[in-house]
């Protein structure tokens, strides 16, 4: 694609100084308490994007979730800065102050890719669309000496990626260290998702080899791994080759699927002997008339109640995805909702207000009826209501978000959906999972500012190694370069 060009002369092709940032919303930087869930995973975009640079380039990654960015230190030859929405002022404000003082800066990812104009306001390049393919030809350009303005994806592939960066990572400040992708996007069309937006103009749904994923894979210590695909299960033939590969390394996982990949025949059953332990599942309304509404075909019509049985059955734990506020909801789907979830014994669920994110279907459904209230975007966060609903007032929607999240991590409700589960071992899982989960947050924050969350890893690998339907076999890691990582017993 043509697009103007950006005169840039560096120094010297070779050995380019890099910094690269993701940006954080200000309340994952309080010094005092910062939920846990912004020191979740590390910047694995980021980390991914590194892997095409030179050895003799020097980067680093900061992540402004778990460590406090020394800007007026850094001076590099390249800015890279990815805004999610939420950090999308952020972002800006830090791409404005590098380039104040001449440093080159370019931006990329989700929140770009809906608004380049936006974005490119405050950056000297702008990429939309996944990196694969314009990342380094980017790279190339700048080394050149003459990067575009602006960069679209449209070669969609995942073969031959360099590997991850994961040494430019500090696994010690992060309580997922070990999250990985093997494939980009989702078969589904969801009005409310970002994923058509941000795929336009190629494939939407795509993956890496099977070898490729193993390999990925086997690079990473410990045992637990955290897939943060959009849809694992989305393609079956590339799946079940991934569980037949997993079968006996030991990893125990966790992941995303669809309520129809779960009801697949089949399909669970391969997962859970690969090591699956919990999945995260968009249930998003048990209205049914919503469904129609946000296009979440794949939902209509299915047995949220059965899906939910059998995962528990395989012996898989639930965290169970919400949204609140479509167009049939009235004031009584928060206890609706929490309610149903407790009686089917989920052990963990997300609940969001529903936000329509620029660049969606439902952005422009909601602008063109005259909805969306304001374009602040630090409050599209999902938790704040930003667009007119149809069944109740904002207030009443924010309000039931925030009793939904009470309700259902009240210690009277965690039993009740403990109580849910035929045997004593059972329950007593229920009961740490979720009470350790929401309950002592503040002890994981801890945990993770005083860089002792690997201690507290094991603890994790322990519970979610008693779940499952058969036992995974135990993985010792072994030493020395080269090596595979794991050798298996049992
Ligand atoms: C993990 C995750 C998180 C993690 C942390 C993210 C992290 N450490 O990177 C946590 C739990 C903290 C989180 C929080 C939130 N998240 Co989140 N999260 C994700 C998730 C599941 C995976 C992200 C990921 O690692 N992808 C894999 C990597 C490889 O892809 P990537 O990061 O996008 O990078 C690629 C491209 O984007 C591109 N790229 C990215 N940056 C750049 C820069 C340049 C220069 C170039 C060339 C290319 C490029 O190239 C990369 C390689 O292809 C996504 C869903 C998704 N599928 O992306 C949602 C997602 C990003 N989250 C989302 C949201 C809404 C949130 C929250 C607001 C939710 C909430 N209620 O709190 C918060 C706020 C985040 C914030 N700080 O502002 C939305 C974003 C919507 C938007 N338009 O921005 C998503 C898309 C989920 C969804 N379906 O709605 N999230
Ligand atoms: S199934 Fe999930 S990832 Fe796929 S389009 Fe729908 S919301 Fe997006």
């Amino acid at each position: 694609m043509t697009s103007a060009v950006v005169p840039h002369p560096v120094s010297s092709i070779q050995g380019m100084r890099v910094t690269m940032v993701l940006p954080a919303l200000t309340e994952a930087t309080s010094p005092l308490f910062r939920p846990v869930k912004y020191a979740l995973f590390p910047p694995l975009g980021l980390a991914t994007l590194a892997g095409y640079l030179g050895d003799d380039d020097e980067v680093r990654i900061w992540d402004e979730h778990v460590q406090r960015l020394r800007l007026d230190d850094d001076r590099p030859d390249l800015a890279v800065i990815q805004p999610y929405i939420t950090s999308a002022r952020r972002a800006y404000e830090l791409a404005d102050a590098y380039r104040s003082r001449g440093v080159y800066v370019v931006m990329g990812g989700l929140h770009v890719t809906s608004l380049p104009d936006e974005a490119a306001a405050h950056a000297d390049t702008v990429v939309t669309g996944p990196g694969e393919d314009t990342w380094p030809e980017f790279l190339a350009d700048f080394r050149r000496g003459w990067p575009r303005a602006r960069y679209h994806s449209t070669q969609r592939t995942l073969t031959d990626l360099p590997p991850v960066r994961r040494d430019l990572i500090d696994r010690r400040r992060y309580l997922v260290p070990n999250s990985i992708v093997v494939s980009r996007g989702c078969p589904h069309h969801c009005d409310f998702c970002y994923k058509d937006a941000f795929f336009a103009g190629g494939r939407s749904f795509y993956t890496q080899t099977v070898d490729a994923a193993l390999a990925e894979i086997d690079r990473l210590p410990g045992r637990h791994l955290y897939f943060l695909d959009d849809h694992l299960l989305g393609n079956r033939r590339f799946a079940e080759a991934l569980f037949a590969g997993m079968a006996g390394m030991g990893r125990l996982w966790q992941a995303a699927g669809t309520v129809d990949s779960v009801l697949a025949p089949g399909l669970l059953e391969q997962a859970v002997a690969a090591g699956l332990r919990s999945l995260f599942v968009g249930f998003e309304t048990i209205n049914g008339g919503n469904l129609a509404g946000q296009r979440k075909r794949q939902n209509i019509g299915r047995d949220y109640a059965a899906v939910v049985r059998r995962l528990h059955d395989q012996g898989v734990m639930v965290n169970a995805s919400f949204v609140f506020g479509m167009d049939e909801d009235g004031p009584d789907v928060f206890d609706r909702t929490v309610d149903w979830a407790v009686e089917q014994g989920i052990e963990t669920a997300t609940f969001h207000i529903m936000t329509p994110y620029p660049g969606t279907g439902l952005y422009r459904r909601i602008a063109a009826e005259g909805r969306i209230l304001h374009q602040d975007w630090d409050r599209y966060d999902t938790r704040h209501v930003v667009y007119r609903p149809m069944g109740m007032s904002a207030r009443q929607l924010e309000d039931g978000y925030w009793r939904a999240y009470r309700d259902f991590y009240r210690w009277s409700a965690i039993w009740r959906g403990a109580a849910t589960k035929p045997l004593p071992r059972d329950r007593l899982r229920h009961l740490t999972y979720a009470g350790g989960w929401k309950k002592f947050e503040p002890l994981w924050d801890l945990a993770i500012r005083t860089r002792q969350v690997t201690r507290v890893l094991p603890l994790l690998e322990t519970l979610l190694g008693s779940y499952g339907a058969r036992a995974a076999p135990k993985a010792r890691p072994v030493e020395g370069p080269g090596s595979r990582r794991f050798e298996l017993h049992g």
